[in-house]
C-alpha cells in the first residue's frame, strides 16, 4: 500500500518536471541587506584555509548578500558530530557536503517542493529536466523532497570503476599477444611468474596485483569474465528482477579460477592480509615487479618510472558462450547534501542559494575544482579540462584543490551528459568507453525508503557482509568445492538473504 503510494507520488512528480525546462537567470541578490545564515559542512583535512577564505564563498557572498557563518565539522567525526545535531535542538539553518541520514531525521528537516519552481530555483529546474529521475528518486516516504543532491553523473571518471591494467613491456618480453580469454590470461601469468620478464635473474615479479582492502578494486573484478560482478550491495538487475549475485553459478565458476591462480602463485600472496600502503609500496619498486594490477586507473598504483609500459587490459572472455559482465557506476549522484532544517527561517532562500551555486558550469567549478585559470581551464573545443601548471612544488593538487576550492564535498550537480566523459583524464575516459559495452542494462536507481525497510535491509547486510568477506577470503585461497557452494547456498538462506532481495525488488518495483 505504502509502496504503491510512494510509486504513484513520484510519478505525479515526474510529470510535474517533465516541463520542458529554459534556462533563466537566478534573482540575484537573494537579499538586499546583508543577512548571515549558518551552514554545517566538512571540513577536509586537507583543507589549508576556512571556508569564508575560498574564492567561491567570497563571490558568493557578494551575489546573494548572504554571509554564511560556517560551522566547519572534520570529516572523521561528521557522522558523530550529524547524530548529535539533529539529537540537540540546536540546528543550524542548512547542512551541506556529508550524509545526513535523512530518513530517519525526517522530521527536523525542511519540505522543499513549495520553492523548486521556475521562478525561485531555475537552474534546479533545468537540472530536473536533463535528469527526470531525480524528482522521484529525491522523494522521501511522506511523497516530499527534503534534500537536494550531488551529481557528477557527466564526469563519469570520478565513479569507482575498477579495470584492470597489464604491463605490455613485460608482454613483449615474454613474447605473447595481448589477451583476450581468461586461458591467454593465465597463460601470460605464468609466464610473467617463470620467464624473468623485468630481466634482473631473480624469480621476483608478482603476475597479478590487487588490493582486497577496498570493496571496489579487488581481484573479483575478474568475475566479470564469467558473466557476473559482485558490488557493495551483492545485487544486480536483469530482466527487472533482482539477483543476489554470490549465489550464481557463474560467481561459483568466477572464484574457482580465482582460486586457481592464486594457487600458482600468480596473484599475490598477500591480498588478504596487507593493507593498503604494502599494497601501494609493490607499485612504487624502482625496478618493476608487477605484471597486471586492479584499480581505478595503473597511475593510482603504479608510480615507478615504467608507468608508461601499463595499458588496459580488454575485457576478457572466460568462453564463447559467456557475455562478460562489468560492473559500472553509471549513476554518479549522492541525494542527501543539501538539506535545510527546520529551524530556518527563510527555506526559500536557502533553495535559491543552492540555485545560485548551481547556476552554470564556471560557478559550479569555482566550488568544486578552483577558480577557472587555476587547476581548471576551457579549452579550445569549450571544454573544461584540469591542469596542473599552477601547483606549486611543496604542495598537491589535492591539497590546491581543496584550499582553492571546496572540492568533492559540494553540493553541486553537474548537467553535462556523456560527452563530458573526456574532459578530466582522457586515458581513464577512454578506458571506460572499451568496458561499457559489457555493462548490465538495468540498474536499481538512487532513492529513499521508508525508514523501517532502510533499517531492515542495512541489519541484513551488515551479516550477509561479514559472512561473504570470510567466505569470498576462504574460496580465493583454498579453493572451492561442489560441496563447499551447496552448504554457501545454505547459509545465505540461513542468514535472510531471500529478505534482503525481496526488500530490494520492492524498492526496484517502486523506483524504477
Ligand atoms: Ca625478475
Amino acid at each position: 500500500m505504502r509502496k504503491i503510494r510512494i510509486l504513484s507520488l513520484a510519478l505525479a512528480l515526474l510529470l510535474v518536471f517533465s516541463v520542458s525546462a529554459s534556462a533563466v537567470e537566478p534573482q540575484l541578490p537573494i537579499y538586499d541587506e546583508p543577512t548571515t545564515v549558518k551552514i554545517m559542512t566538512i571540513k577536509d583535512s586537507r583543507s589549508m584555509n576556512t571556508y569564508n577564505e575560498k574564492q567561491c564563498c567570497i563571490d558568493a557572498e557578494q551575489a546573494t548578500n548572504i554571509h554564511v557563518d560556517w560551522v566547519e565539522v572534520p570529516s572523521d567525526t561528521w557522522t558523530e558530530k550529524i547524530n548529535l545535531t539533529f539529537a540537540s535542538a540546536d540546528l543550524p539553518d542548512a547542512i551541506i557536503g556529508g550524509r545526513v541520514n535523512l530518513v530517519q531525521n525526517i522530521d527536523m528537516t525542511a519540505v522543499l517542493n513549495d520553492y523548486l519552481t521556475e521562478e525561485i530555483a531555475p537552474n534546479v529546474m533545468e537540472i530536473f529536466g536533463l535528469h527526470p529521475e531525480l524528482p522521484g528518486s529525491l522523494t522521501l516516504y511522506d511523497g516530499k523532497i527534503h534534500s537536494l543532491p550531488y551529481g557528477n553523473v557527466g564526469f563519469r571518471t570520478n565513479s569507482e570503476e575498477s579495470q584492470l591494467w597489464i604491463n605490455t613491456a613485460w608482454l613483449d618480453a615474454v613474447n605473447k599477444e595481448m589477451p583476450s580469454t581468461t586461458d591467454e590470461l593465465y597463460d601470460v601469468l605464468v609466464a610473467f611468474r617463470d620467464e624473468d620478464p623485468n630481466g634482473n635473474g631473480q624469480q621476483d615479479e608478482i603476475p597479478l596485483l590487487a588490493n582486497e582492502t577496498s570493496t571496489t578494486y579487488t581481484v573479483l573484478t575478474m568475475l566479470s569474465y564469467f558473466g557476473t560482478f559482485d558490488n557493495a550491495k551483492h545485487l544486480r538487475v536483469a530482466d527487472d528482477t533482482v539477483i543476489f549475485t554470490p549465489a550464481e553459478d557463474s560467481y561459483f565458476q568466477g572464484l574457482q579460477w580465482l582460486h586457481k591462480l592464486y594457487e600458482d602463485n600468480l596473484i599475490w600472496k598477500d591480498i588478504y592480509t596487507a593493507d593498503y600502503n604494502e599494497y601501494l609500496a609493490k607499485g612504487a619498486t624502482e625496478e618493476c615487479t608487477v605484471g597486471v594490477v586492479v584499480d581505478w586507473y595503473s597511475d593510482c598504483v603504479i608510480t615507478g618510472g615504467y608507468l608508461d609500459d601499463f595499458a588496459l587490459l580488454p575485457m576478457l572472455r572466460s568462453s564463447e558462450e559467456v557475455e562478460p559482465l562489468w560492473e559500472r557506476t553509471y549513476q554518479s549522484s549522492t541525494l542527501d547534501m543539501f538539506v535545510v532544517t527546520t529551524a530556518c527561517k527563510d527555506v526559500e532562500a536557502m533553495v535559491r542559494w543552492y540555485d545560485y551555486i548551481n547556476k552554470d558550469l564556471t560557478t559550479q567549478l569555482t566550488w568544486f575544482q578552483s577558480p577557472e585559470d587555476v587547476l581548471w581551464r576551457y579549452n579550445e573545443a569549450g571544454e573544461w579540462e584540469t591542469f596542473t601548471d599552477n601547483v606549486p612544488a611543496d604542495t598537491t593538487s589535492t591539497i590546491m584543490r581543496r584550499t582553492v576550492a571546496i572540492g568533492p564535498s559540494v553540493p553541486v550537480f553537474f548537467r553535462e551528459d556523456k560527452q563530458g566523459l573526456t574532459v578530466r583524464y582522457a586515458a581513464k575516459a577512454e578506458a571506460i568507453l572499451a568496458y561499457e559495452p559489457y555493462g548490465p542494462k538495468q540498474f536499481i536507481t538512487n532513492g529513499f525508503s521508508v525508514a523501517e525497510e532502510e533499517e531492515e535491509r542495512n541489519m541484513l547486510l551488515v551479516e550477509i557482509d561479514n559472512y561473504l568477506n570470510q567466505f569470498r577470503a576462504n574460496a580465493v585461497v583454498n579453493g572451492i568445492s561442489e560441496a563447499d557452494w551447496q552448504k554457501h547456498l545454505d547459509t545465505l538462506s540461513n542468514i535472510g538473504v531471500d529478505d534482503y532481495v525481496g526488500l530490494w525488488q520492492s524498492f526496484f518495483d517502486a523506483h524504477k
